[in-house]
Parts: C-alpha cells; structure tokens; sequence
C-alpha cells in the first residue's frame, strides 16, 4: 500500500513530505494508521545527525496514537479497530529483562529496532525501490506503520488521541521517573533542569508524590509559568546567577535536593544535577540523551560522600501492563495531558513543530494526519 510520511532523508535538513510503499505486516507486526503523533526532542536530536543509531532516510516519530488496521500471522493480543500506543520500549513478558521485575528494558526487538529495520532484519518502507528505515521500532511520522505487536499497548478507545500520543514518551517518561526510577516521597525536595515536556511531566508526578519544594530550573524563562502551574514551588534562571547552578540550588536548600532530574541531555548540566543533590542520600536521575562522544564527568568524592547518579528510559514505565492504566488516569484527571499541547498542526507543516521546539516556542506540537 502507500502511505503520506515525513521522511528524514539526510541529517540537519528538513523532512520531506513524500508517498511511500509499506507492505503489509509479516509474522508478529501490525500495521497501525497513526491518527496523531507529537515532536520530542529525540527526533530533533536523530534527525541533527548526533545520534549514534541514527540511519537515513528513515521515518522518525515515536510519541504517537493510532488505530490497528490489519494484524500479521500470530498476532494475538490486538485486532483491527483496537487503540493503541506505539512503544519505543517493548514488552514480551518473556526475555530476561521483562522475567527479571527490575526493569522495563525489554530487548525482544531492541537490537535490530536500534538499526532501524524489523525484526527480520528488512524494511517496511520503500520510496523509489529503495529501503526508508524504521525508528525507535515506532516511525509515528507516516500515516500507516507497521510496528512489532509486542511493541503496542492497547489502550481506552475512548480516550482522546490528540493527548493520550505524549504518553508514548515524554509525559510518561517524566511522570514514571518520580514514581518508578527516584521514588519520590511525600515531603522530599526536588529539582528539575529543563523545563520542556519531560521536565514539566516530572513536576507534574512530584506533585502526585506530594512532593515538598520543587525547584524548576531553566535558561528560558518563558517556561516558568507552566511549571507554576504544574506544582514548581520555586523557579529558578541560571542566567541570572553568577556562580554554578549547583550552588544556587545548595543554597536555597542547606544541604541540596532529595532527587534531581535532568531533562536536557547536556554533559554539564548532568554534573550541576549531580552535585546539587544531598550530601549522605541525594540521588541524579538523568534523563536527558546526550549525542554521540559526550561523556559524564564528576569528583568521585561526589559519590563516596552519598550521592547517587541513576538513569532512565521511559521513566520505568512497561508499556503493555502499565500505559493502559496511565491512559486510564488521564481520562480520570489524575494525569494532565491537555497544558502540554500547546501547537497542533498538519503533517504537511510538521518542519514549522520541529522549529517551534529549537526556538523553545512549544512543549509539543501535536501533529495530525
Ligand atoms: P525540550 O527541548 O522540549 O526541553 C528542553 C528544555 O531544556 C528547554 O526548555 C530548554 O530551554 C532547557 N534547557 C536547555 N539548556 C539548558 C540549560 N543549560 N540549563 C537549563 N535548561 C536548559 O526537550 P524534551 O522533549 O522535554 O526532552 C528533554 C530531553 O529528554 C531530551 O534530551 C530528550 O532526548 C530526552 N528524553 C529522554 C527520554 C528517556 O526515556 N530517557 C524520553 C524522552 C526524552
Ligand atoms: N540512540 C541513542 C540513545 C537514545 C536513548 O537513550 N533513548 C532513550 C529514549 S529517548 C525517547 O525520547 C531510551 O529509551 N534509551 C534506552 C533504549 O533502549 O534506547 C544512542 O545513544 O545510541
Ligand atoms: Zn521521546
């Protein structure tokens, strides 16, 4: 069949608005029509040529909604009309790590996902005869997609699509690092660097833990008066301080901070995340992807006087047992979806989002088909 996609045919230009060819799904995929999708920054950071599985041309996009059109042989656990959510990070209930019960790194297709193919090793997409790459087992920017059944979650049909999608990254990955990776208690001070989606759905699952002071930090201030009304209880400009960040925040806390979260995915931001937090039990959840060759850095001093430094990806959450009850939340009110959306747009003008987010205009543009 064809579909409309946005393709990534080289690093650092534009997408590209084209017709590809999509077979159908083989054994264990499902073909899924994308009803809306969202930009995060890891599109933008693929698409600059930074990330080290980057492959062109590729369809990237993996914050997206959609509706199963046709199942491949054995697929079992959805069927044609099904909601679902497309997952970067799949669950088979079956391989080591999803036996394990410490973690939601799947690996069932995150080898041959990480090279953008199918779990055969092949492609779905095609434009002129040649292959178009899969991205993070997702590739929400095409109309149609074919993705691995155990990389879907079946969600609520009635829930609403255009705010659900950012649970397929960014407010889950936020929300679940509070509640799965740092473990935020009731009381606990908090300090968040970087305020986009993932740093306001952090101050959002703060606030669900009851969290006590939540310093939100950033260098554009235009982003303070969503994190006030997300729960931030403090927000703060490095720009406007002439010593480390770290320092600000030992300062207005005595000791530091309970748990820090770096929302950016920059090297020295990571380290000021890191030292900011409380001597004898602060712990760093970086959450941030930093590009290809950045490495970490800090006194070991830092660790040997009790600190931890932790990471996460998508904040702990596994996609199949746990999305549908997040889905669940949103349509209760207990997650809020709808402040995060600030653009909506065609996927003809999906280049105009990705601009958005470099200016720091948006937190997402949801863009729909
Ligand atoms: P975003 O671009 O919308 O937000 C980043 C924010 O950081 C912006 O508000 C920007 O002004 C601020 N910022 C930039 N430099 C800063 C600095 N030096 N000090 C303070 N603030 C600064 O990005 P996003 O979509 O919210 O994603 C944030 C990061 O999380 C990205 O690196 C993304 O790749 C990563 N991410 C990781 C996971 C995961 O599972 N680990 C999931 C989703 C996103
Ligand atoms: N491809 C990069 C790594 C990118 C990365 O860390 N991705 C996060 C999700 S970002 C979502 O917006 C993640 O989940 N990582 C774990 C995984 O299995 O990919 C690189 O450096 O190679
Ligand atoms: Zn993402």
């Amino acid at each position: 069949m064809k579909t409309r996609a946005a393709v990534a045919f080289e690093p650092g230009k534009p997408l590209q608005i084209v017709e590809l060819d999509l077979e159908g799904p083989k054994k264990g995929e499902v073909l899924v029509k994308i009803t809306h999708t969202a930009l995060c920054h890891t599109d933008a950071f693929t698409l600059s040529g930074e990330d080290p599985e980057g492959v062109f041309p590729a369809v990237l996009g993996h914050e997206g909604a959609g509706i199963v059109v046709e199942v491949g042989e054995g697929v079992t656990s959805v069927k044609p009309g099904d909601h679902v959510i497309p997952l970067y990070t799949a669950e088979c209930g079956e391989c080591l790590f999803c036996k394990s019960g410490k973690t939601n790194l799947c690996v069932a297709v995150r080898a041959t996902q990480g090279k953008g193919v199918m779990p055969d090793g092949t492609t779905r997409f095609s434009y002129q005869g040649k292959p178009v790459y899969h991205y993070m087992g997702c590739s929400t920017f095409s109309e149609y997609t074919v993705v691995a059944e155990v990389s879907l979650a079946k969600v609520n049909p009635e829930a609403n699509p255009e705010h659900t999608c950012l649970l397929g990254c960014g407010v889950t990955t936020g929300i679940g690092a509070v509640h799965n990776t740092a473990r935020v208690q009731e009381g606990d001070s908090v300090a968040v660097f970087g305020l986009g989606a993932i740093g306001l759905a952090v101050i959002q699952g703060a606030k669900q833990a009851k969290a006590g002071r939540i310093i939100a930090i950033d260098i554009n201030p235009a982003k303070f008066e969503l994190a006030r009304q997300m729960g931030a209880t403090d927000c703060v400009n490095p720009k406007d301080h002439d010593k480390p960040i770290q320092q600000v925040v030992i300062e207005m806390t005595g000791w530091g901070v309970d748990h820090s979260f770096e929302c950016i995915g920059n090297v020295e931001v990571m380290r000021a995340a890191l030292e900011c937090a409380h001597r004898g039990w602060g712990q760093s959840v970086i959450i941030g992807v930093a590009g290809a060759g950045k490495e970490i850095s800090t006194r070991p001093f830092q660790l040997v006087t009790g600190r931890k430094w932790m990471g996460t990806a998508f904040g702990g959450v596994k996609g199949r047992s746990q999305l549908p009850g997040m889905v669940e939340d949103a349509m209760a009110g207990k997650i809020e979806l709808a402040p995060f959306v600030t653009h909506t747009l065609p996927l003809e003008r999906i280049n105009e989002a990705f601009e958005l987010m470099e200016k720091g205009e948006s937190i997402r543009t949801v863009i729909h088909y």
